[in-house]
Formats: structure tokens, C-alpha cells, sequence
């Protein structure tokens, strides 16, 4: 049974925004994933077959497999910004842009994003959010639709690409999606074509990858009874096997098959001072609350943040924050 989400309409302040103007920085957050590269490309697109001129830009890195080939069709912020539009996808704040967040301080900005979090810049602004939405991309869609703009193929398989990066190829959608497949009909009607993009978010990984992810697994603890599990990454696993090796999606479903575990945390210390943090949870845990008690954001099941300290001082922290969910669990190991 597919219960009727309240779909939120396109707000007519984004149409007037684009509308009212004829260059766009198409940007969206730092370390993108194939959403955010996914609805930035395909806006470009659509804008530029609307006679505008678009730019997208990003603060990269551009470190997850399935994105590195598209990083060469992202541009610097040009030197002259007058009369640029700022589109923000996939977030929604420019705190979260990164390093060219700085220099689009004082331009008009829209938004389009799916997060539950971080949307305090939304009040004064075009936005269009939709924390219902499975991915930024299908947002991306109903808008260029309102615009009465088909995709082309190739706009139809990056939008259709978000969609499958962030709901781990249709694996957590849960039974209210009937109008996701709808949509998800609509681009592969426009000729999406699925096995090329499994083949995408899937390409062949190299020795160092597996390596990388034995001596993780290796290192998972479990806690409050088996319902959380925490693992790490050390600085020297990162230099030894390369950060571009990594594949945390699946460290992530290989240990959300363990028997009754209800959240995972995977730390990686990114450099002496700080680590990142990535959560996920299988249904019932809202890990983006835990996320934003340090800073960070995301989604009730996939989370991050950027937290200072060791792999041991992070640990520490978090256990203690998930304390407060697992209550009236046993506590410790
Ligand atoms: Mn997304």
C-alpha cells in the first residue's frame, strides 16, 4: 500500500528566482556524494538548455569512486559575480559548501535539498526542501518538470544516479514509495538505464580497497548489548592504503547484517586533530540526532560529522551520546 506522502509543491519563489535571472552558480556541500554531483550536473544542464548560463562549482574532494569521472566538469567560482544566482543542492547552508562558501557571501541563493538538518538559512530564501524525499535528484526532477522541461538521457541518468547513490540502489526504501518509482519510471522512460548505473556506483575496487576493509571489520566493537557497533580507521591505515580506497558503503552493510545490531559508527581520523565520523542506523535509531550534538547533520538513518580528537577520544564521546538511546539497556559490552 503506498500511503500518500504530503508531496511539498515547488515553491513558486524558486521558479520566480530562476525565472529573474540568467547565470548560476550550480554549488553543492563539501565531500560530494553522487546526489549532490548528480543534481548539480543535471540543473547545469536543464539551465543551459534554458538559454542561461550555469556553473557548477565544488569545494570537492571528490573522493568516493563513483564520482572521481565527473570532477573534471566542475569549474572554479569565476573572478566576476555579478548577476549570479546561487543554487545550493544537497544542503543547505553555505557553511556547508566548504572552502567557496566564503566567496558566495552576499549573492542571492535558492535552495534544494533533502536534509533534515541544517536548515536555518531557509527562512529568508527560496527553498525547496523536502526531508521525505529519497535523494535531492527527484527534487531536482519535479522542478525542472514544473518548468515543463523533459530530461534528456543523459540528465535522466544523473538524476536517476542520485536517487540509487543514496538509497543504497533502492535497498532502503521502505513501503511507502510508490511515487518514487513512479518518478524513477519517468527518467527511465527518458533512457535511464539502471545496469549502467549499478555499473557506476559499482566499478571494479582494487586489492587495497579489501585490505582496507579486513583490518576495519577487524577492529568493531560491540556495545550496549550488540546493538550498537563501532569501528575505525587509523591516519596510517588511511596514508597506507590510500583514502581513495576506502568503501565505506560497505563496511557499512556488511555490519548492518550482524544479528540484531541497531546502529554503526565508523571514526576515522582524518589528520592528529580531528576525526570523521560517519552513522548509520537500520530503522528505529535517529542517528542524525547524535550527529548534530557534534556538529554535524544529515538523515534519521545516515549521518556524519567532523569531530576534534583521537579514534580513543571520539570513541569516547559517542558511546556516552548513545547511552541516552540505548536507556535501559544494558551498558558497556
Ligand atoms: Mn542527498
Amino acid at each position: 500500500m503506498d500511503k500518500k506522502k504530503e508531496e511539498v509543491p515547488v515553491p513558486v519563489a524558486l521558479i520566480n528566482f530562476i525565472a529573474g535571472a540568467s547565470r548560476f552558480l550550480v554549488v553543492g556541500h563539501e565531500d560530494p556524494d553522487g546526489d549532490c554531483v548528480g543534481s548539480q550536473l543535471a540543473l547545469c544542464s536543464v539551465l543551459q538548455r534554458l538559454s542561461k548560463e550555469s556553473i557548477p562549482c565544488s569545494a570537492g574532494p571528490f573522493r568516493r569512486p563513483e564520482i572521481i569521472s565527473f570532477q573534471d566538469r566542475f569549474r572554479p567560482i569565476p573572478s566576476e559575480l555579478s548577476g549570479i544566482h546561487v543554487l545550493v543542492v544537497d544542503c543547505s547552508t553555505l557553511d556547508r559548501v566548504g572552502n567557496i562558501g566564503p566567496m558566495l557571501k552576499g549573492l542571492p541563493v535558492a535552495i534544494i535539498d533533502h536534509h533534515a538538518t541544517g536548515h536555518h538559512e531557509t527562512g529568508s530564501v527560496p527553498a525547496f526542501v523536502d526531508s521525505a524525499s529519497p535523494s535531492t535528484t527527484l527534487l531536482v526532477l519535479s522542478l525542472i518538470e514544473s518548468l515543463n522541461v523533459q530530461p534528456t538521457l543523459e540528465e535522466a541518468e544523473l538524476l536517476l544516479f542520485g536517487l540509487c547513490t543514496d538509497t543504497g540502489f533502492f535497498r532502503h526504501l521502505d513501503a511507502n514509495s510508490g511515487a518514487t518509482f513512479d518518478a524513477s519510471a519517468r527518467l527511465i522512460r527518458s533512457g535511464a538505464n539502471l545496469k549502467h548505473i549499478y555499473q557506476m556506483i559499482n566499478p571494479s575496487r582494487n586489492l587495497n580497497s579489501r585490505l582496507l576493509l579486513g583490518r576495519i571489520l577487524s577492529r568493531t566493537q560491540a556495545y550496549y548489548g550488540g546493538k550498537l557497533l563501532v569501528t575505525s580507521e587509523t591516519l596510517e591505515e588511511g596514508i597506507q592504503f590510500g583514502v581513495e580506497n576506502r568503501d565505506s558503503d560497505k563496511v557499512y552493510s556488511l555490519l548492518q547484517s550482524v544479528h540484531e545490531v541497531e546502529a554503526i559508527v565508523l571514526i576515522r581520523q582524518e589528520n592528529p586533530e580531528k576525526c570523521s565520523v560517519g552513522f548509520r542506523s537500520l530503522d528505529i535509531v535517529n542517528v542524525a540526532e547524535v550527529a548534530v550534538r557534534f556538529g554535524g547533520g544529515g538523515h534519521k538513518n545516515a549521518s556524519g560529522a567532523s569531530i576534534p580528537g583521537t579514534i580513543e577520544q571520539v570513541t569516547a564521546q559517542i558511546l556516552a551520546a548513545f547511552k541516552d538511546i540505548f536507556i535501559g539497556s544494558e551498558s558497556g559490552q
